[in-house]
């Protein structure tokens, strides 16, 4: 799952995702571990000899947002359409480096960039338009020149009063067809306003009114100030604890982070705890037991025979597998059954 980090130059964005990747950043593409304490408290109890968390793949190699003329690049458009989720990070802090808009006004820019990918999907759409409109297929009922333009011609007005593609309701053709383009506007976004150090804890007004108008919207935001989660991330985790409590803070607004844009992907985790590898495994919302299982392997899926689940609330009040299973807390499902966040999965197959 690729997250693509956006934003207008010097915001910061190399600056957090350094600290995402707690300081294991390769090159400008990382797999980022999301921090999960149950994936923890699961690890710490069955002490496995390799324990693999879930992650994220993280793309600092977006090019900047320019920040006059045409605001997207082909080069930023390239790298932008082929992420998953799309990570803003806002310019909070004040700063005499910064090369563009001599205020800080973090709202004007979080949207201006957002009325910028609507506008940017529009283009695509008139541009497709003007190319069907040409095409013979285009009159065929039922072609899929056909149903695009039907599709087009209904969401172009929307889109025109700029509604972003995501938050139009689209059949699964439709989807299809949408995904083709690779819509910017279709995809999620998680806004990260970076603050200065001293508001870390407590942020600006303006920021704090963004982040609740973009809530409302069903978009997730935070406050982070990228500087200091760099630090956080550079020391030893047992001393993590005291320096978060002196700024002000319960855990790093990083991992905050990387769990939401986690959600933003429509993910779910479920558990494999095994004594060679307990492992965290992403999957999609909605998703049956079938699919966790082919998630694992191929094989697994094809061998099905049952699935064995664990709530992750009973694991939890008793604190083992073993005590969840003796105490009848394990329940055998069949394919269909749709996985739960945080269930603990044995997969009984043929192979
Ligand atoms: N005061 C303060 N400075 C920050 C913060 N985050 C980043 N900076 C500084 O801003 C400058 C740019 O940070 P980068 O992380 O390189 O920004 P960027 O968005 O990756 O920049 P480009 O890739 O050049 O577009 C650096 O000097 C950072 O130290 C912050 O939260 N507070
Ligand atoms: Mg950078």
């Amino acid at each position: 799952m690729n997250v693509g980090i956006i934003g207008f130059p010097q915001a910061g964005k190399s600056t957090l995702y350094r600290a995402a990747a707690l300081g294991h950043a390769k090159g400008e593409v990382t797999a980022v571990p999301v921090p999960d304490p149950r994936f923890d408290r699961i690890v710490s109890q069955v002490r496995p000899k390799k324990a693999t968390p879930a992650t994220v793949i993280l793309h600092d190699d977006v090019e900047a947002i320019a920040t006059s003329g045409k605001l997207f690049s082909l080069r930023f458009l390239e790298h932008a359409r082929k992420a998953d989720v799309l990570l803003h990070v806002v310019r909070a802090f004040d700063s005499p480096m910064s090369p563009y808009h001599a205020s800080v006004n973090p709202a004007r820019d979080q949207e201006a960039v957002n009325v910028e990918m609507v506008l940017s999907d529009l283009q695509t759409i008139e541009t497709r338009m003007e190319k069907l409109q040409k095409m013979q297929a285009t009159r065929a009922p039922g072609s899929p020149e056909y149903n695009e333009k039907m599709l087009f011609d209904r969401i172009k007005p929307t889109i025109e009063e700029g509604t972003p593609i995501r938050a139009i309701e689209l059949n699964e053709e439709e989807q299809r067809i949408c995904r083709n383009y690779q819509f910017l506007s279709a995809k999620q976004t998680v806004v990260a306003f970076n603050v200065s150090e001293d508001e870390a804890s407590s942020p600006p007004e303006n920021v704090k009114e963004q982040i609740e108008k973009l809530k409302g919207i069903g978009t997730q935001a935070f406050a982070v100030c990228a500087t200091l989660e760099e630090e956080i991330a550079q020391l030893d985790p047992a001393d993590q604890p005291e320096y978060l409590s002196s700024l002000g803070l319960t855990e790093p607004a990083s991992a905050r982070l990387v769990r939401a844009v986690y959600d933003a992907l429509g993910l779910i985790t479920f558990f494999t705890a095994g004594e060679n590898d307990t492992r965290a495994w992403p999957l999609r919302t909605g998703s049956n037991a079938l699919k966790a299982a082919a998630t694992i392997h191929n094989d697994i899926a094809k061998g099905f025979i049952r699935a064995e689940v664990v709530h992750y609330g009973d694991y939890d009040a008793v604190g083992s597998l073993d005590a969840a299973y003796k105490g009848g807390k394990m329940q055998l499902e069949g394919k269909e059954y749709v996985v739960k966040d945080g269930d603990l999965l044995h997969i009984r197959n043929k192979s």
